[in-house]
């Protein structure tokens, strides 16, 4: 005696890019921040590091953390004041070149596995002065003043498979420091063929 099963045949499909800034379409997952996000630290004299946990994905998994952390301000031997993205798990970021610099991209760009990737910790910005020294200034997203101008690039790997997507961030000058405005993202997920 053979017994059959009859499945019912449907199929997902996981796209394998993303356009930068891209709301719209088949297996995109659009989020608007409200409030935006912004990993700034309110009080250098208490807290001199904050950070922000992201589960893009919503599965109860946190994906990437943002941080900031400053020198504290009666250190008197300069100033200094970091803000990077972690990669949590097995997630990725988009850089350019060898620098670790999180790129930034935008809508004539792709995000799919052919941009640079990494796992390690991107730099976003880092101000450094030493008393009677040098200033530096490092990164990519200190000069993008508009908002739904320039993405970040990142990518979500669950259950061997690549979600990729986008965050539009923007530089905004307050007094002597900068904060960095995260606005919102898309993330691509399975949909029904
Ligand atoms: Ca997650």
């Amino acid at each position: 005696m053979s017994y059959s099963c009859k499945k019912e045949e449907f199929s997902l499909v996981l796209p394998d890019e993303i356009t930068p800034g891209q709301k719209y379409g088949s297996g995109i997952d659009y989020v608007d921040f409200e409030p935006d996000l912004n990993c700034s630290i309110i009080d250098p004299w208490n807290k001199q590091d904050t950070n922000i946990n992201l589960d893009l994905n919503r599965d109860g998994i946190y994906d990437f953390t943002l941080k900031r952390v400053m020198c504290h301000p009666v250190f008197l031997g300069g100033d200094c004041d970091d803000v990077t993205i972690i990669p949590l798990m097995n997630n990725e970021i988009c850089v350019r070149s060898e620098l670790g610099w999180l790129d930034t991209l935008s809508i004539q760009d792709t995000i799919d596995s052919r941009i640079t990737w990494t796992n390690k910790e991107g730099l976003i910005y880092s101000y450094n002065f030493v008393l009677g020294g040098i200033s530096s200034t490092e990164g990519f997203w200190f000069n993008i003043l508009s908002m739904d101008d320039k993405y970040l690039g990142f990518k979500i790997i669950k259950d061997d498979k690549k979600y990729f997507g986008w965050m539009g961030m923007y530089a905004d000058s307050v007094n002597r420091s900068i904060d960095f405005i995260v606005t919102d993202y898309a993330i691509l997920k399975e949909y029904p063929e």
